[in-house]
């Protein structure tokens, strides 16, 4: 159906009327949209079965990547590009008096997922798939995804979103392949057969349904699955409330927590937890046993991956399957399961380590709670062994400490590999805050630097600069990105340069044009967009960069004769619903905003805006028009970041501290293609160590840092009260936790240096082809290659 034009159009409209039951000539936009969806659907359905049979027949290993988040975004287009259609069928379509791009508007983001983590996981997604992996993930098919956010008069307000209101055409329910997941009742233990067999009884059970969606690699023939559990109930209990019964059990995969970093100690959220993993689990094993008969192999021939410490509960879980289950005796259920499991950390903050009190995770889950309470107690045996009396090393690593389950300890001793997400955030887990167990286990311990899906992120969100690579360097990029690194041989070509600068151009007018319809406000594409899109967090302070331009707007009133190279200040960020203090500091983003945007003294200079609802399908429009990409976080607290790898790419130059992967781009592209600036990683935990940090003093010293901090509470925006004391009092009576005062000089200077540098366009230019040559180093595909070699052993099939 997509192998010409002619006949996709024959096929196209044939199908519309079938599926619709309307004539061509009446069908909507929608009809247009779903039909083409399935037409996809279809066209894959061969290739995703051969996939399947192949890794039967080859018997290699798998992975399973378990993960709580996806943040998919659209899939349409993605999935004409990957297929190679997207020409013909753009074409077709606008024979028939179809926009492709309108149907793109009618696909709701697939928004399962709140921010970094999430995304990395839909980008590792394509790149196994199109790396000819056998890679599989697992999630929660939640009914409604990340909040949609609504700006009302400067504050953030939620709305439930409602991805799938009309269906989700990608996905295929398999009622056939569901299982049950059982919660509370209790464990009676029996002899049976001379050996002790465990029971759990008069549980309250969940059905758990599988919804299918294919993952289709980039111009082959492997199409992988991304299978995601609904939450269903199961046989309605007698003499029970059935209304409540069918709530609770919905609840499961209603919501996703729209928490970031903190450890959301909610019931329902470690019932999600256990629910996606015995799901994928009972699935897993149950395949593997209709392939292999025995698990005694399990851990030789897959590998199963867990995102954060969200699924952690997959250890105790194989455990269980292994030993209640399956009869395997303890030590061999616990080599199996320690060489099949894999554990990436994706933060160092310690408000975001799980923990769950006993005393809802006991009764909640008994059996898993007696499983990981023995791992527990052989472990701590162990470390007794090793130094007996040692009793403070013990209580340090034990797993269950103060009446809780520390995640992270578990995933650690019941897996056989710990990575982190950037050098110097595996750096810092082996040195700081892991390094009693990298003391224990230094073998497990690896990095893996992140990466973004380059397919996405530019050949399909940026057709303009990918179309102008490929006329030079030629197409192979698109499945080999480090060949992105031959564009520098064009940094002297002058023309070149000036199409990189006309590209940006186009893209920042259509950014404009959105800022327009969203805002209301004109913003003049020949100033510099300057962004920070990214998760609302005290850490990456956005604080920072709104101060700096409190300090600019003084600095223009106070002195008329003051002239800078125009900006645009372009936010975007979500704050998680109970995050107070990030919720203060969008109000004071748009309270900034107002203020500078309606001042006539300020004219074209600055303009300052705060897009709403920050999202997959928004980004791919942000990225592509941006100038400068602002990386700010506090020294060592930002694992990794992978918006930085996005702005990179599309040519956007970075102003950042040296931290995550800032500092594997900044030894890429050397110190002149990078704006970098504040305190290192070592300079700010010295200071946490040993204090020193006073930041009273830099109020009192540097007046342009005491006139916008005093602005918060002055009375200077009317209208707001006490609104901003909060902030006020982070910064002095809180001693500026994250270093914002102290980092405010070295980034005013370094914006100060960005202005200079846009004058010269044509040196400026050059500085973007440097940092888009260098980009492919930091694609996914990389990242996955390492993960398959180093980490899961999986190989391509083809
Ligand atoms: C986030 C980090 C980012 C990192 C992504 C993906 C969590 C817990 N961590 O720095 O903050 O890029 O993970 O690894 O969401």
């Amino acid at each position: 159906m997509f192998s010409n034009k002619e006949s996709f159009k024959e096929n196209f409209k044939k199908r519309v009327e079938m599926l619709c039951g309307k004539s061509f000539s009446e069908s909507t936009s929608r009809d247009h949209y779903e039909t083409l969806g399935l037409m996809i659907r279809e066209y894959v359905s061969n290739d995703w079965i051969k996939t399947n049979e192949k890794y039967l027949a080859v018997k290699g290993k798998q992975v399973f990547y378990l993960s709580i988040e996806y943040l998919l975004g659209k899939l349409l287009r993605q999935n004409l590009i990957n297929l190679g259609v997207e020409g013909l069928v753009e074409k077709g379509l606008e024979e028939l008096g179809i926009v492709l791009e309108e149907l793109e508007e009618i696909e709701p983001d697939a928004g399962l997922g709140n921010g970094g983590l999430g995304r990395l996981a839909a980008c590792f997604l394509d790149s196994l798939a199109s790396l000819n992996l056998p890679g599989h993930g697992h999630g929660i098919r939640y009914k409604h995804g990340l909040f949609e956010q609504k700006i009302v008069n400067g504050y953030q307000v939620e709305l439930p979103e409602q991805w799938l209101r009309s269906g989700n055409v990608w996905e295929i329910r398999k009622a056939d392949l569901a299982v049950q997941i059982p919660f509370w009742g209790k464990v009676e233990a029996k002899m049976e057969n001379g050996r002790l067999v465990f029971h759990h009884l008069h549980t309250e059970t969940v059905t758990a349904v599988p919804y299918d969606v294919p993952v289709v690699g980039y111009h082959c023939k492997t199409v992988n699955t991304l299978r995601l559990w609904n939450a269903e109930p199961a046989q309605f209990p007698i003499n029970k409330d059935i209304l409540q019964y069918k709530r609770r059990t919905e609840a499961i995969s209603e919501f996703l927590y729209p928490d970031d970093t903190h450890d959301e100690g909610k019931i329902l959220r470690l019932k999600q937890q256990y629910f996606l993993v015995s799901a994928s689990l009972q699935s897993i094993i149950r395949s593997y046993k209709k392939q292999h008969g025995s698990l005694n192999e399990l851990h030789q021939q897959i590998c199963i991956h867990i995102n954060d410490t969200h699924p952690v509960l997959a250890i105790p879980e194989l455990m269980r399957i292994l030993i209640d289950e399956e009869g395997f005796g303890w030590d061999e259920a616990w080599h199996i399961t320690k060489n099949t499991i894999s554990y990436t950390n994706h933060t160092t903050l310690s408000e975001a380590l799980e923990k769950w009190p006993i005393h809802i995770f006991q009764p909640l889950l008994p059996r898993i709670y007696m499983i990981v309470n023995e791992i527990n107690e052989r472990f701590c045996r162990e470390l007794w062994e090793e130094t007996p009396g040692d009793w403070d090393r013990i209580a340090k690593l034990s797993i269950i400490a103060d009446g809780y389950v520390k995640m992270a300890h578990l995933a650690i001793v019941g897996s056989f590999s710990v990575n982190g997400v950037a050098r110097l955030h595996t750096e810092i887990l082996k040195e700081r805050e892991m390094q009693p167990f990298y003391q224990l286990f230094p073998d497990k311990f690896n990095n893996k630097t992140n990466g973004i899906a380059h397919r996405r992120w530019l050949l399909k969100a940026n057709p303009k600069l990918s179309t102008l690579i490929s006329e030079r360097i030629g197409n192979s990029w698109t499945s080999a990105p480090h060949e992105l690194i031959n564009l520098l041989k064009y940094q002297e070509d002058r023309s070149l340069l000036k199409e990189l600068g006309k590209i940006k151009r186009a893209n920042k007018e259509m950014l404009a044009d959105i800022i327009y319809k969203q805002n209301g406000i004109t913003v003049d594409p020949q100033a510099i967009f300057d962004v920070q899109v990214k998760r609302l967090h005290a850490y990456k302070r956005q604080l920072l960069n709104v101060l700096h331009i409190l300090h600019l707007y003084n600095r223009i009133l106070e002195d008329s004769s003051f002239r800078m190279i125009p900006r645009v200040f372009i936010f975007g960020a979500k704050a998680s619903p109970g995050y107070y203090y990030a919720k203060k500091i969008i109000k004071l983003i748009n309270t900034v905003a107002d203020k500078v945007n309606n001042d006539p003294r300020v004219g074209d200079q600055m303009k300052v805006i705060f897009l709403e609802n920050y999202r997959v399908s928004l980004a791919e429009k942000i990225f592509t028009a941006a100038d400068v990409s602002e990386q700010i976080s506090t020294a060592s607290k930002e694992a990794s970041g992978t918006g930085n790898m996005k702005f990179m790419i599309n040519g956007a130059l970075t102003i950042g501290t040296l931290d995550g992967a800032n500092i594997e781009i900044h030894e890429r592209v050397g110190d002149e293609n990078i704006f970098i600036f504040g305190l290192t990683a070592e300079e700010v935990l010295h200071y946490y160590r040993h204090g020193g940090y006073d930041s009273d003093e830099y109020y009192h010293h540097d007046s342009r840092i005491q006139q916008i901090v005093d602005q918060l509470v002055n009375g200077f925006f009317p209208d707001v009260h006490n609104e901003f004391e909060p902030i006020f009092d982070s910064l002095l009576e809180e001693n500026d936790q994250y270093f914002v005062l102290k980092d405010f000089a070295s980034y005013a200077e370094t914006q100060r240096k960005i202005g200079e540098a846009f004058k010269d366009q044509i040196s400026w230019q050059k500085k973007c082809l440097v940092n888009i040559a260098h980009a492919g180093y930091f694609s996914s595909d990389r990242t996955i290659r390492e993960y398959a070699k180093d980490i899961w052993d999986i190989h391509p099939v083809t």
